[in-house]
Parts: C-alpha cells; sequence; structure tokens
C-alpha cells in the first residue's frame, strides 16, 4: 500500500508497512526460513546477511506494529521503520534493560507483570546492579518525587496487570524528561494495544509489547515487539537486536503479522464484551469490587476516557469469601479456561496470586492488594451472554 497518505488504525492493521512481494506480487511475504544468503563477493549482497540480524518475514511485522504505534522512523533510515520483533515479551524487555549501563537507577510502576518483576529484581539487580525503585506511578505526585536526575529508565504498564492501574503517560514523560532530559520512558503497551493507546504520541521514547497477547491474539505464539520513537533510538536497538539475538523466528513473525489483520475487529468486541462483564459483575452479590477503566467506579475512569480509545479487553474483581471461594469459582467456570496469559480470542481467566504473580514476594503482593480473592479475566470474543451466564452458573457453584 501507498504509505504516503496517513490511514486510521483500522486500515493500518492491515496494510501499516506492507506491500506485494516483489517477485510474484504475493499480498502476504513469504515465511523466509532461510538462516543465510548468499553473496556475491565478500561483503557483497542484497541487503540480508544472516537471519538473526535481517529477515524479510521479520521485517514485515515489525514495520506493522512500527506503523501502528506512530514510530515516525523512515524505511530509509531503517528496514524495519523502528519496530524490533523478539522470541517472547520477556526477551524484548530483557533487551530494553541492555539499554542502560550497570548500576542505573531504573524506576517502574509498582504493579507489573510478575515475571517482568522477577527479570529486573531477580536477575538484573545481581547482574546488571540495577538499582529498581518500583512506585506507584498512577500518583502524579510520587512520579514527582520518584522521578529524580538520577533516574535513567522509567519503566511502566497501563492499564497494570493485574491491578489496572492506570499511569498518565503524558505526564509522567514530562515529569521524567524535566528531571533528566536523557531519561528513557518505556511503556509496556500489552493490555491497550495500539489500537486503543499509542504511548509515542505522549512523549514516551519506547513502546514494548508481549505479542503472544493481543497482537497475535490466537494464544498459539509466544513474542515480544518493540518499537523506537526515533533514529537514534533505532539505531541503538538494532545493535542490540543483534548483539543479544533473542530474535523471533520467520514462522512465528507470519503467524504474528496474520493474527495482527485482526485488530481492530477484535479490540471492538473485546471493549464491548468487557465492558458487559464488568457491569454484570459489579451487580453481583457474591463481588466484593470491580477494576475496569470503562466503569465510572474506576479511580482513573476520567483519564481512561482521556488517554485510551476504549477500555480493553481485561477485567480484575475480588470475590467474597476468600481462596476457597475463588478456587471453586475458577474450576467451575466452562467459558473462561482457566489459564497463564491473555488478549487472545477465546476467554481465559487466573489467578494472580498462585499464577502469574506468584514470584511477586507475598509481602509485596499483600502491599499492592494482589490477594487470594482476586480473580483476572481476559474476556475474549465469544456471545457476551454465554460469558455472563458462565459466571452466574459459577457463583451459584460457589455459593452464597
Ligand atoms: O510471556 P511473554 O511473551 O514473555 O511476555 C511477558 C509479559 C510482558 N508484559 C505483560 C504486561 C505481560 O502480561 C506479559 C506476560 N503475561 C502473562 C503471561 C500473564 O498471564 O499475565
Amino acid at each position: 500500500m501507498n504509505d504516503k497518505h496517513p490511514k486510521r488504525p483500522g486500515t493500518r492493521v492491515i496494510h501499516g508497512g506492507q506491500r506485494p512481494e516483489p517477485i510474484t506480487g504475493a499480498i502476504m511475504p513469504p515465511i523466509f526460513t532461510a538462516a543465510t544468503y548468499v553473496q556475491e563477493s565478500p561483503g557483497q549482497h542484497k541487503g540480508f546477511e544472516y537471519t538473526r540480524s535481517h529477515n524479510p518475514t521479520r521485517y514485515a511485522l515489525e514495520r506493522m506494529v512500527a506503523t501502528l504505534e506512530g514510530s515516525p522512523v523512515t524505511e530509509e533510515q531503517d528496514p524495519s521503520c523502528g519496530g524490533f520483533a523478539f522470541a517472547s515479551g520477556l526477551a524484548a524487555t530483557a533487551t530494553l534493560l541492555e539499554l542502560v549501563d550497570h548500576g542505573s537507577r531504573v524506576v517502574a510502576m509498582d504493579d507489573l507483570y510478575g515475571g517482568t518483576r522477577r527479570l529486573m529484581s531477580q536477575v538484573r539487580a545481581r547482574t546488571q546492579g540495577l538499582d529498581l525503585c518500583y512506585a506507584d506511578l498512577s500518583d502524579n505526585t510520587v512520579c514527582t518525587e520518584v522521578l529524580t536526575s538520577e533516574t535513567r529508565m522509567v519503566w511502566v504498564e497501563t492499564p497494570t496487570n493485574p491491578l489496572m492501574k492506570l499511569a498518565d503517560l503524558a505526564a509522567i514523560a514530562s515529569i521524567a524528561k524535566a528531571a533528566n532530559p536523557d531519561v528513557l520512558v518505556v511503556c509496556d503497551n500489552t493490555f491497550a494495544t495500539p489500537i486503543l493507546q499509542r504511548p509515542l504520541e505522549h512523549g514516551f521514547d519506547i513502546v514494548m509489547h508481549s505479542s503472544t497477547k493481543y497482537l497475535n491474539g490466537h494464544s498459539d505464539v509466544v513474542g515480544g515487539v518493540v518499537v523506537a520513537k526515533d533514529a537514534a533510538l533505532t539505531e541503538r536497538l538494532r545493535f542490540l537486536q543483534n548483539a543479544i539475538g533473542s530474535v523471533m523466528g520467520p514462522m512465528d513473525a507470519y503467524m504474528t503479522l496474520r493474527g495482527i489483520k485482526t485488530l481492530d475487529v477484535r479490540m471492538e468486541r473485546h471493549n464491548r464484551n468487557a465492558q458487559l462483564v464488568a457491569e454484570f459483575l459489579e451487580g453481583h452479590p457474591q463481588v466484593e469490587r470491580v477494576v475496569y477503566p470503562g466503569l465510572a467506579s474506576h479511580p482513573q475512569h476520567e483519564l481512561a476516557r482521556r488517554q485510551m480509545d476504549g477500555f480493553g479487553g481485561m477485567v480484575t474483581f475480588f470475590i467474597r469469601g476468600g481462596l476457597d471461594a475463588a478456587r471453586t469459582m475458577l474450576e467451575s467456570l466452562e467459558v473462561f479456561q482457566l489459564a497463564e496469559s491473555l488478549g487472545a480470542v477465546e476467554s481465559l481467566v487466573n489467578h494472580p496470586a498462585i499464577m502469574t504473580h506468584a514470584s511477586v514476594p507475598p509481602e509485596t503482593r499483600a502491599a499492592l492488594g494482589i490477594s487470594d480473592s482476586l480473580i483476572r479475566l481476559s474476556v475474549g470474543i465469544e456471545d457476551a451472554q454465554d460469558q455472563i451466564d458462565d459466571l452466574e452458573r459459577a457463583f451459584t457453584a460457589v455459593g452464597g
């Protein structure tokens, strides 16, 4: 497609960064499985040397996500337009942490995917000497206190996993940059997707995704994608992606690109179903509290309306009756499958304290409010009434 004229997200998810394959005109890129490329003379080649460094199928996905996140980097500046795909979300995160030097101060949102926190606290604090500060970055007063001139990287999720707190992206970028213009401000945009929120528009430097989730959307690929805001950062990331080597394979890149084509229509349905499910839960006597940015009761509902183009498919709630009630609920659901992960067409349910956030120290979980009664729903794109009936049947099984 001619990318010269700006297109809306619903069109970009189909055509962003794509063009017919030059030899045959194939509308989807071939899956280039070759590990290496033949050279005419040493150093004389067609721009491809070795698949860790360059792969046309991976480039097609990387350009797509870069376009969706609104990176201004052109193909003349970089073949993947500032997008970089990795073997998993955590491989992407591990590579991004290499942007800062040994001993750097990294300020992160206190509520994060458990694996991200494990990588920072249990690996990089030891091997990279990271000086980590976890803080409630959903509170702008806290941001002003902790984002000092010493900070080298800021890491936020918004909405957060699993407490659904929001970070005010524009405020955080401006507070952090005022304190240190060289700070790198990173947003893990996995929960929102570029359909609902584009952090680069708010002054962020880097966007990161676990593409395992909404981008791919079909529970059949693990991956991560990063997008840089400019050519200078792109150059640093291109070096690190190749130097570290935790790249996404061509088959996974193809599958993820295929999944992205329906991202806009899937998000529409995720938004609608999750809103209905959240409203059902909020009115239920066996539910203590529901946290969903689309509910007026969410403490940052106004920010969600301002910052997001829809409230997403993730709903967190606290069931009355503690762990026993939660366990019975999770064992009784049929449409919501009990499994880690999120963001797929299937509805999934997860118990963070025992499953995805088990590696977070119990005292930290308690301080954050990740209790045994917290249940996280990834509301899929099935019929919303079947999702609600499923929840109602499970509440009946719990009793009370
Ligand atoms: O699983 P992986 O592709 O490595 O991505 C890690 C990751 C990063 N960021 C966020 C916000 C995530 O939710 C995840 C993975 N999360 C789950 C598996 C989960 O069930 O929460």
